[in-house]
C-alpha cells in the first residue's frame, strides 16, 4: 500500500478527467515490477476498505431511492455491496482478494483438471465450489491479515470511516455507534455472518519518519530516513521539473531509507519463501482496462450480468480476464535489484502508446552495471537507490527525449495529426540523476501526458487534445458529456445533473440539519484539505501548534455557536453514528450557518482529550465520516468508463455527512 494516491480510502479518483496523476512510465514500471511480470495486481481502495472495515454492514437502505423515477428498477432491492460484487464479477472493477480460494492452489487445480484457467474458474463459479471473495468479505479466508503502510497515514489522514477501521480491521478501542442493517436492507448477493469479525489484521507494519495516528497503532514501525538523508526523485503535476533528494547526513541511529527497508524485507522474504512457497503458478483475475480493446467489451453500455442468466460468462467480455503467472518466490529479491527483460520484450505502454526502450536498457547496463549471476544475470543493476533513479529517468518520455519523440510518432500514425515536433527539440536529451542534482530539471513534453512544455511553455492539461486535435480518450473521441450507459440512465445521470446532498436523516436516522435539542445542534460536517498543512504533515511542529490552538479544531459559524452557547476556543464535542470528536471551536464569520469544517488530517496524538460520550480518547476528523459507494463509479468496460489504475474507480464520497455539536465540560481529561 503506497501513499497519497494509493491508500486514501477514496481520494484517488477525485480528479478523474482532470489528470490528477500524470503517469510517469519509468516510475510505474519499476514500482509495479512491470519489468518482470505483467499485468500487476491492483485494487480499488474504496471498495477494499468498504468491505474489509465492514462499513457495508452499516448501510441501512437499498439503492431504490438513488434511481431516477424514469429508471427501470435495475437497483431495486440491491445494496451498494451488491452492485460492488456485480461490478467485480462482470470484470468492470478489480476485486482483490478475488476468490475464496488461494490463487496459487486454484492454478494448480486448473492444471490438474487439464483445463484452461478461465474454464476452470467458470466451472467452479457455476457449480458453486468457487465464489468471489467480495461476496463473503467476513469469511476468515477472505479478509486481509497483513497490512503494510508506506508513505500514507491511513489512520490519521486517509481512512474515511476511521472508527470502523479501528473496530473491524484492528479490533481496538473505537467509538462506532451505528446500527447494522436490518434484515430487509442487507445485501442479496453477499453472505451475512451473524457476528462481524473484529481485529482482522494479524500484523500492521508502517514505515514513517513521524509519530502518526497510524504508527501508534502499528505492531511494527520501521523508522524511515527523511528527505535530507537519502537519494530519491520527486516530480508532480503541479510543477514542470524533476527534483532530486540528496542526503545532507547519513540516516541517523536506527533509521533506514525506504529503499534499504524494502530491500531488506525482500531479501528476508526470499530466503524464507524459497522454502515455504518455492515456484508456483498464480491465477489472477483482471478487470477490463482503459485504453485497450477491453473498452469496447460492453457495446452501447448495455449491462448484461452472467450470474442473472442475461449472457454467458465470457472472460474479457462479460467477466474478468484470467491470467496465470509463474512466480519464483525465492527470486523476488534478485528481481527487485535488477531491471527485468519485459521492458524491451513487451515495451512500455502508457495510455495505449507503447515505446521500446531497447537502447535505454543498453545504456543502463553501462550506467548502473550488470548483474553477474542468478535469475537476473546480464540485466542492468537496480542494486542501489541511485540505480532506480537512473532507470526511472531513462524509461520515461518526460526525461528521455528519444522515447517521448518515439511515442509521439506512434500517436501520429494512429491519429494522422502532427505531434512529434513537441518533443523533437529534446530528442537527444536524456536526463541523468546527476542533472537533477545540479538543479531542478525541466521535463520534456511526452505522450504520457496531455499538456505541452514545448518551447518552455507552462504545462496545462489537454493542450495536445485541444491544439493538435488528438482525439480525447472517450467513446466519441470528443469532449464527451452524454453517457448512454444503462446504469447512468438508471441514475438519471446521462447528462451532468445537480444532486442534492444525501439525506442522512432518511438514510441513517441522523437528526435533520438545523435541528436543535438537548444534545446540541445538527450541522453539515465537511473535512476539506488543511490550509496550514499537507494532509497530516507540517502541522505537528511547535511553530504551527503555537500559532494555532495547539491541537484539533472545528470551524463554526457565529450563528451556530451562539445557538449552543459556544465561545471561540471553547471545547466542543461532535457526535454522530460513526464516532465522536473533541476539539476546540474556532468561531468565525467566514463559516456559513449550518456548516462546520474540521480540516483534514489533524493527528490524534496531539492534545486529544477523553470524550464525554464514549469515555475514550476522542477521535479525529475521519471519526465522523464513512465511505459511500456510488454505483455509477463502479461502471467499467465501456470506453472512458473503464478501469485504469489511479485514473478511474470509485471515490469515498464522505462529503454529505452531518454531526451534532455541543459545548462540553471545559475541564478536559487526558
Ligand atoms: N474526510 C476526508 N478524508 C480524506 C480526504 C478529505 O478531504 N476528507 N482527502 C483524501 C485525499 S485526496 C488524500 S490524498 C488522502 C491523504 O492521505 P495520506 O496519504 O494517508 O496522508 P498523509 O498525511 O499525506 O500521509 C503521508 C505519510 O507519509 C509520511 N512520509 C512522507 N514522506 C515519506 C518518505 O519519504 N518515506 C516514508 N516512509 N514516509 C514518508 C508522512 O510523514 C505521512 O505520515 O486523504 C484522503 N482522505
Ligand atoms: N495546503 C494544502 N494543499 C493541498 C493539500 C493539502 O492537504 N494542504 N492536498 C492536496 C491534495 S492530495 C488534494 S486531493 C487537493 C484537494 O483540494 P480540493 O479538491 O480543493 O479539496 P478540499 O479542500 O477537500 O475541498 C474543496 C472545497 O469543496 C467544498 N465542498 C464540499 N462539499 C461540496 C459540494 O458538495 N459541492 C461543492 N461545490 N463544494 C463542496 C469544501 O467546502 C471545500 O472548500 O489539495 C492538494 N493541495
Ligand atoms: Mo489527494
Amino acid at each position: 500500500m503506497t501513499g497519497c494516491q494509493g491508500v486514501n480510502g477514496g481520494g484517488w479518483a477525485h480528479y478523474v478527467g482532470q489528470e490528477k496523476v500524470r503517469p510517469i512510465t519509468g516510475y510505474s514500471t519499476v514500482a509495479a515490477a512491470l519489468d518482470w511480470a505483467r499485468p500487476p495486481r491492483q485494487m480499488i481502495q474504496t471498495a477494499y476498505w468498504y468491505l474489509h472495515t465492514d462499513q457495508w454492514r452499516y448501510d441501512q437502505t437499498t439503492l431504490d431511492g438513488f434511481a431516477s423515477p424514469l429508471g427501470t428498477g435495475r437497483f431495486d432491492g440491491k445494496t451498494p455491496a451488491d452492485v460492488l460484487a456485480q461490478s467485480a464479477r462482470m470484470g468492470w472493477m478489480p476485486s482483490y482478494p478475488t476468490f475464496n480460494r488461494n490463487p496459487l492452489d486454484l492454478a494448480d487445480d486448473a492444471a490438474a483438471a487439464g483445463k484452461a484457467p478461465g474454464e476452470h474458474v467458470i466451472d467452479g463459479l457455476r457449480d458453486g465450489s468457487l465464489r468471489f471473495a467480495a461476496e463473503d468479505p467476513d469469511a476468515p479466508e477472505n479478509f486481509p491479515r497483513v497490512l503494510t503502510i508506506w508513505r500514507a497515514n491511513l489512520l490519521g489522514s486517509s481512512a474515511k470511516g476511521n472508527e470502523y477501521f479501528l473496530k473491524h480491521l484492528l479490533g481496538t478501542d473505537n467509538a462506532v455507534r451505528a446500527e447494522e442493517a436490518p434484515p430487509e436492507a442487507r445485501p442479496k448477493d453477499l453472505v451475512w455472518r451473524e457476528e462481524a469479525p473484529t481485529g482482522k489484521l494479524d500484523l500492521l507494519l508502517a514505515l514513517d519518519f513521524r509519530m502518526t495516528s497510524t504508527t501508534i497503532y502499528s505492531d511494527i514501525t520501521l523508522p524511515a530516513a527523511t528527505w535530507y538523508e537519502k537519494h530519491d526523485l520527486n516530480t508532480t503535476d503541479m510543477h514542470p521539473y524533476v527534483h532530486s533528494f540528496n542526503p545532507a547526513i547519513a540516516p541517523p541511529w536506527e533509521t533506514r531509507t525506504d529503499f534499504e527497508a524494502f530491500g531488506t524485507i525482500a531479501r528476508q522474504f526470499s530466503r524464507l519463501a524459497a522454502r515455504h512457497l518455492g515456484v508456483r503458478k498464480d491465477l489472477m483475475a483482471l478487470p477490463l482496462l482503459h485504453d485497450t480493446p477491453d473498452a469496447l467489451a460492453n457495446p452501447r453500455g448495455v449491462v448484461r450480468d452472467w450470474k442473472a442468466g442475461e449472457c454467458d460468462p465470457v472472460p474479457g467480455k462479460t467477466m474478468p480476464k484470467f491470467v496465470v503467472h509463474e512466480r519464483d518466490y525465492g527470486a523476488v529479491a534478485q528481481k527487485w535489484a535488477a531491471l527485468g527483460p519485459l521492458v524491451e520484450e513487451l515495451g512500455l505502454t502508457t495510455k495505449g502508446v507503447t515505446t521500446m526502450p531497447d537502447k535505454e536498457v543498453e545504456y543502463l547496463k553501462h550506467k548502473n552495471g550488470v548483474i553477474r549471476d542468478g535469475v537476473a544475470a546480464g540485466r542492468p543493476a537496480l542494486a542501489r537507490d541511485v540505480h532506480w533513479c537512473e532507470a526511472i529517468l531513462a524509461l520515461s518520455g518526460t526525461t528521455n527525449g528519444r522515447l517521448a519523440t518515439q511515442g509521439f510518432h506512434r500517436s501520429e500514425e494512429r491519429t494522422g495529426m502532427r505531434m512529434a515536433d513537441l518533443a523533437a527539440e529534446h530528442e537527444g536529451k536524456l536526463v541523468t540523476f546527476a542533472d537533477t542534482q545540479a538543479a531542478p530539471t525541466p521535463v520534456i513534453t511526452s505522450p504520457e501526458w496531455s499538456g505541452s512544455e514545448h518551447g518552455g511553455r507552462r504545462y496545462s492539461p489537454f493542450t495536445i487534445n485541444v491544439e493538435r486535435l488528438k482525439p480525447w480518450h472517450t467513446l466519441t473521441g470528443r469532449q464527451h458529456f452524454f453517457l448512454d450507459h444503462d446504469w447512468m440512465t438508471e441514475a438519471g445521470e446521462n447528462l451532468p445533473v445537480f444532486r442534492p446532498p444525501l439525506d442522512m436523516h432518511t438514510l441513517f436516522g441522523e437528526p435533520q440539519v438545523g435541528e436543535q435539542g438537548e444534545l446540541g445542534i445538527t450541522v453539515r460536517y465537511l473535512t476539506p484539505h488543511n490550509k496550514w498543512s499537507i494532509h497530516s504533515e507540517y502541522q505537528d511542529n511547535l511553530f504551527m501548534l503555537s500559532l494555532s490552538r495547539g491541537g484539533q479544531t472545528i470551524w463554526m459559524s457565529v450563528q451556530d455557536a451562539a445557538k449552543v452557547g459556544v465561545k471561540d476556543n471553547d471545547w466542543i464535542e461532535a457526535v454522530n453514528r460513526n464516532g465522536v470528536v473533541v476539539a476546540r471551536a474556532i468561531v468565525s464569520a467566514r463559516m456559513p450557518e449550518g456548516t462546520v469544517y474540521m480540516h483534514h488530517a489533524q493527528d490524534r496524538l496531539i492534545d486529544v482529550p477523553l470524550t464525554e460520550t464514549s469515555g475514550k480518547r476522542g477521535g479525529i476528523h475521519n471519526s465522523l465520516t464513512r465511505l459511500f459507494l456510488k454505483p455509477t463509479h463502479l461502471i467499467g468496460g465501456y470506453a472512458q468508463l473503464a478501469f485504469a489504475f489511479n485514473y478511474l474507480g470509485p471515490t469515498g464520497n464522505q462529503r454529505d455527512e452531518v454531526t451534532v455539536i455541543r459545548r462540553r465540560n471545559q475541564e478536559v481529561q487526558y
